[in-house]
């Protein structure tokens, strides 16, 4: 019953017709109703209570690109940073640098100097956007950079009053400049307009090159109406979103910000998460949808504070980046009273990042422990996992690898032909690294993960990074990395070390240094194995089936 091109069987084409993707950029996508809802309030910073209407952010982002495009040392296509947590200026910034013809890398504000130093190496960041209380760890990893140099820095006032550290730009005075449009500056749609990090299906975190295409394709996608998950403003009805995915990260940034900010919802910005702030909002701001991540459905169920009351004018919850549990869905249900349609979706970094959602205008859309149909212009197969040459689709029911086609599909990682080679063939399939199995309809089901990363709280983890920095201690011969499960987080990583000759391990030690120099969420939560030595294959690479096995 699934729909296959008759050349190609068992290539699975989207439950719905194709549709058009014009070619038109961002900037035009998410600006082509304001008159409709320019006078409503687009984004409100959940602690604070600092807000902007949708014309305050169309005049902001402009005056920003204004004075972007006039910045010495800035032409078009170079990158800029955002480090920033979810502050309401985020999506200002995003679109004024995107309108100056810029690319934006989006970088984890909790990141250590180091994190955040390699980054700026790595995606040659010109400028960087930040708070000014994140200042002092910016600085650090400017410092750090080799080879040595300068970046100038633009501030955000978070609190009001901060002192701005001298020789930073302020944020507010450029935005408060000229909002006219002063220069003429054009994005081909094949450029490269965003540069997010994840580490694929092995190694260190890489450089994804999102096209203006890709993003303009997958908004698109998102938005054909079996698949839409919000309404767009109209009237008195504006629908209010708590914004509490990192916008750093795709599922953030492209599904939930530019997606909703283009349809003028209400977007209640939550810097740092926590489930005070959770209940804050919920109570204060009556959120309508939600786009989620597995552990927060589940502070949703668990937390005693939050009761029906609170969830019920929930309309929809997407919930992805990471599997979620079919008695938790069941559950969701339940507490809302019925009143609450869980969703799932899936996606990657390096798709834009939505391939596949479940759906309640599709026979058979939402099957318990499904991610659904993919989106149209989406085309899958699944291939035998063990002969990746052999790319033949298999049939329903069948587990293997998931490979991915279409306008979302991203261009490569920069300057890493060979990791791009790997993922993507000449045909434009896009391997994911998940295994995966369709059914008799056609809906998606994802099983398990083929490749190396690890997700902590839907978070990406690369153990590549963690073994390169377990493998530079004094003490550490050699060391594995891989993610055991988790109640609350989903996976966290363990390490396997093995110690170098005559030396004792000190665990805490260890723990200490690992958590000195990455991010809290990277953490080595799931313990610390010494072994004689760690199994590998006979070209070298870690068995990390094995690992996974020992208790
Ligand atoms: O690159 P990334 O960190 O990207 C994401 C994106 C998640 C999205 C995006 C749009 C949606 O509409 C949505 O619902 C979710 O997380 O990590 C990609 C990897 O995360 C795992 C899988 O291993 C991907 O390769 N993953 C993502 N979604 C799911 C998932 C899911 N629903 N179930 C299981 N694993």
């Amino acid at each position: 019953r699934c729909i296959s091109n008759k050349l190609e069987p068992n290539v699975i084409k989207s439950k719905i017709p194709d549709i058009n993707i014009p070619k038109i950029s961002l900037d035009e996508f998410v600006w082509r109703n304001l008159d409709k809802w320019h006078d409503k309030t687009a984004l409100v910073c959940a602690e604070t209570g600092r807000s902007y209407l949708y014309s305050d952010v169309y005049k902001k982002s402009r005056a920003l690109a204004n004075f972007l495009y006039k910045f010495k040392g800035l032409k078009q296509g170079d990158t800029v940073a955002i480090v920033l947590p979810n502050v309401p200026e985020y999506p200002i910034v995003m679109l004024g640098a995107i309108k100056a013809g810029l690319k934006v890398t989006t970088v984890n504000p909790i990141y250590t100097s180091e994190e955040i130093s390699r980054q700026f190496v790595d995606s040659d960041t010109k400028l960087i956007f930040t708070l000014t209380e994140l200042w002092p760890n910016i600085n650090n990893a400017i410092k750090n950079l080799a080879p040595k140099r300068d970046i100038p820095i633009v501030t955000i006032e978070h609190q009001e009053n901060q002192t701005v550290p001298s020789g930073t730009i302020k944020f507010k005075e450029i935005v408060d400049g000229n909002n006219k449009l002063e220069f003429q500056r054009d994005t081909d749609f094949e450029d490269v307009i965003l540069l997010p990090y994840s580490s694929g299906t092995t190694g260190f975190p890489k450089g994804v090159e999102l096209t203006m295409k890709n993003i303009v394709s997958n908004l698109h996608q998102v938005n054909a109406r079996e698949f839409r998950i919000h309404n767009e403003t109209e009237g008195s009805h504006q629908d209010v979103v708590p914004t509490v995915l990192p916008i750093f990260h795709i599922f953030g940034m492209v599904t939930t910000a530019l997606n909703l900010l283009s349809s003028g919802c209400k977007l209640v910005t939550v810097p740092r998460f926590g489930s005070k702030i959770f209940f804050n909002v919920l109570e204060n701001h009556r959120p309508t949808i939600a786009f989620l991540v597995p552990p927060i459905v589940l502070m949703l169920l668990n937390n005693p504070n939050i009761q029906s009351r609170h969830i019920e004018q929930i309309r929809t919850i997407v919930s992805g980046a990471a599997p979620l549990g079919a008695a938790d869905i069941e559950r969701i249900h339940k507490k809302s009273n019925g009143k609450i349609t869980l969703l799932q979706g899936y996606g990657l970094t390096e798709t834009s990042p939505t391939t596949h959602q479940q759906s309640t205008f599709i026979e058979n859309g939402v099957k318990l422990g499904g991610c659904g149909y993919n989106l149209p212009n989406t085309e899958c197969k699944i291939i035998l996992t063990d002969d990746v040459s052999d790319k033949k689709g298999l049939g329903p029911n069948q587990s293997g690898e998931l490979l991915l086609r279409g306008p979302q599909v991203m261009k490569g990682y920069r300057n890493n032909s060979k990791a791009t080679k790997d993922v993507l063939d000449s045909d434009g399939w896009f391997r994911t690294g998940d295994i995966a199995h369709y059914d008799e309809d056609g809906h998606f089901f994802i099983t398990d993960r083929l490749k190396e990363l690890i997700k902590v709280k839907g978070f990406q983890v690369a153990p590549a990074e963690l073994e390169e920095l377990l493998r530079n201690h004094p003490d550490i011969e050699d060391a594995a990395v891989v993610g055991i499960p988790h109640r609350d987080y989903g996976e966290v990583p363990k390490a396997f070390i093995v110690p170098k000759k005559d030396v004792m391990i000190n665990f805490s030690k260890i723990q200490e240094y690992v958590a000195a120099k990455v991010a809290n969420y990277k953490q080595l939560a799931g313990g610390i194995v010494v072994m004689g030595n760690i199994p590998k294959s006979a070209s070298g690479k870690i068995l990390r089936r094995q690992l996974k096995d020992i208790k």
